[in-house]
């Protein structure tokens, strides 16, 4: 007798999810609702349906075999910070790191937004879970969106649907985030964050950071704030494991601003002149820290892809994402080239003949991919893919890296000489800005801990939380900064940066050993040229000697100006960071 198929019962559906659809469908007036279970059957037919829309186009099936180019609309290409607000009833609990609405105020704004937006449109629920279904630390969240686009992306970089849906029947709660692409107009885009509900309501965009709702609006602004009601952290850091030559591994967080390089150091391919070195990479954004019993700090990262930034991506700044994106990804707002390939500053097909706006290529309408161009890909196509990643307990952290991207001051790389020194070193993170973000490039601003647009509360009670979780951790990491962007009087980098800044994690790493020497600086431990390898490598002396020089009269400008931003934070600055910042200057005197 021939057995039936079993098909798997659909999960249980929670009735405050099931509520909270219905009372989104009675305000946006879907032509229809459509709950995602994840599985390949979905995403093949939302794939095709978005093909035959024009909106997915279908690359090369020769060379990017399931791969797809998306064009979102010119005014959207990249995070608005300007509209994005933390709804605190307290506008000093958002903090003047943050845009502020009354949370009474930014409803009644999006109600009337969202008010009918999805009419003749398909309402998704989109249960996920961010981090492995089965860690304890892993959170769960829902997000409504009446975006294909935005679905397709969430099923590759969160674990999403029926697994994420039980998980969320059995934990009760979840994050709620609302989304709609609404008209694009860039007069009624917004993104609120309403933390103390755990809520998330986004209209108006369909670009990455503001629509796909796992990511930085819950992993980051969300989830940072549940952090500090539960005795966590939750950072935009890369996560990376370190296999050195004599067999040991370590785990090593670094947060750096976006586009700074995260995806290039969670990837890097050690240099041929430093054998027995391996990388494998656990996350390339975003880390959940979390004091384990054992007093280590322990990392999970709570995404299931990368969304990366494609212009510059090379078979020599990043040969493994290089690879890995020649298959099953999804690019935004990349050039084709003639052969239907994609096409960006750093790719090795022909050279593109359609701009990211699906132009004849003109030099004179600007670059052919944009700059924030982007590709979507699940994390297990990486090469360097490391099985830690699904770890429910996740790894132990041996160092936390702080970076920036700065031309001048801030040398290769120096050591925090305790916790709370770092987490100065860390509140003083400053970096030239990107194209992740609307506005001007270049400009050197304040960005502590890499979290100036992530960060879901006052950075005052941010800094004094981290002050708290290092203090429970009887074995803390180490903390460093780092900078592979010092250029010369002529506007040179002084340092090779990607596969060569393992030499820098080879000193940290003998910091965290014990093993490397350093000397002491005002600013904190440095190495000398003598503690670096530098074997195989050509460095002019005279750009060694400025990577690894500390300029007094120019620190003490720097930290007298840390000193008046801190200003801004009044009593909810930590006494704790107060003093660090005093001794540094007294050291610095
Ligand atoms: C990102 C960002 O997309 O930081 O990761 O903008
Ligand atoms: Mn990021």
């Amino acid at each position: 007798m021939a057995t039936q198929p079993v098909m798997p019962a659909a999960p249980h559906r929670p009735a405050a999810l099931e509520a909270w659809v219905n009372e989104v469908r009675a305000l946006t007036s879907p032509a229809r609702v459509h709950w995602c279970t994840g599985s390949e059957e979905e995403a093949a037919a939302l794939t095709r349906e978005l093909a035959a829309r024009g909106e997915l186009l279908p690359l090369n099936p020769a060379t990017f075999p399931g791969s797809y180019l998306y064009r979102s609309s010119p005014n959207d290409v990249a995070r608005v910070e300007h509209v994005t607000f933390v709804c605190t009833r307290s506008e000093r609990d958002a903090g003047p790191n943050n845009h502020w609405m009354a949370p009474e105020l930014a409803r009644r704004k999006m109600d009337d937004l969202f008010r009918g937006a999805m009419r003749g449109r398909t309402l998704y629920v989109v249960p996920y879970c961010m981090g492995p279904i089965d860690s304890p630390y892993a959170r769960c969240g829902v997000e409504i969106t009446d975006s294909a686009y935005v679905v397709l992306n969430m099923r590759i970089m969160t674990r999403m649907g029926d697994a994420a849906l039980a998980r969320i029947a059995r934990d009760g709660g979840f994050v709620r985030g609302l989304h709609s692409t609404g008209e694009l107009d860039p007069e009624r885009r917004f993104i609120m964050h309403f933390p103390e509900e755990l809520a998330i309501m986004s209209f108006g965009s369909g670009y990455g950071g503001n629509a796909l709702l796992g990511k930085k609006c819950h992993a980051l602004r969300i989830a940072s704030w549940q952090a500090r009601q539960e005795g966590w952290l939750a950072e935009h850091m890369l996560l990376v494991a370190l296999d050195s030559p004599t067999g040991e591994t370590h785990y090593v967080a670094a947060a750096f601003p976006s586009a700074c390089g995260k995806t290039n150091l969670a990837m890097l391919i050690p240099p041929a002149a430093l054998p027995g070195w391996k990388v494998r990479t656990i996350g390339d954004d975003i880390a959940w820290l979390h004091p384990g019993p054992d007093g280590r700090l322990y990392a999970i990262n709570p995404e299931s892809g990368y969304f990366g930034v494609a212009p510059g991506t090379s078979p020599t700044s990043n040969k493994n994402a290089y690879d890995m994106i020649r298959h099953d990804t999804i690019f935004t707002n990349v050039a084709l080239n003639a052969r239907n390939e994609p096409w960006w500053d750093g790719a090795t097909g022909g050279p593109p003949v359609t701009d990211w706006q699906g132009r004849p290529f003109d030099p004179a309408n600007g670059p052919a991919a944009h700059p924030n161009a982007r590709f979507t890909v699940s994390a297990r196509q990486n090469p360097s893919y490391a099985r830690e990643a699904d770890a429910p307990a996740g790894v132990p952290i041996s160092a936390i890296i702080f970076g920036g991207r700065r031309r001048s001051l801030a040398p290769l790389v120096y050591e925090a000489r305790d916790w709370s020194h770092g987490v100065l070193v860390g509140a003083g993170v400053a970096s030239e800005t990107t194209a992740a973000a609307t506005g001007k490039v270049g400009v050197l601003r304040r960005d502590p801990m890499a979290m100036k647009p992530f960060a879901g509360y006052n950075f005052g009670d941010y800094w004094h939380h981290w002050l708290t979780v290092g203090a429970r951790l009887t074995r803390p990491p180490r903390i460093f900064h780092v900078n592979w962007f010092r250029q010369d009087a002529g506007g040179h980098f002084l340092w090779p940066g990607f596969g060569e800044n393992l030499r820098v994690l080879e000193w940290v790493l003998g910091r965290v050993d014990g093993t490397l020497g350093a000397r002491d600086t005002p600013i904190g431990f440095m190495p000398a040229a003598e503690d670096l390898d530098l074997s195989g490598l050509t460095l002019d002396p005279k750009a060694l000697a400025e990577l690894l020089s500390v300029d007094p009269a120019a620190w003490r400008e720097e930290y007298t100006s840390l000193a008046r931003d801190f200003e801004q934070y009044g009593d909810r600055l930590p006494e704790g960071l107060k003093a660090e910042l005093e001794a540094v200057l007294a050291r610095l005197a």
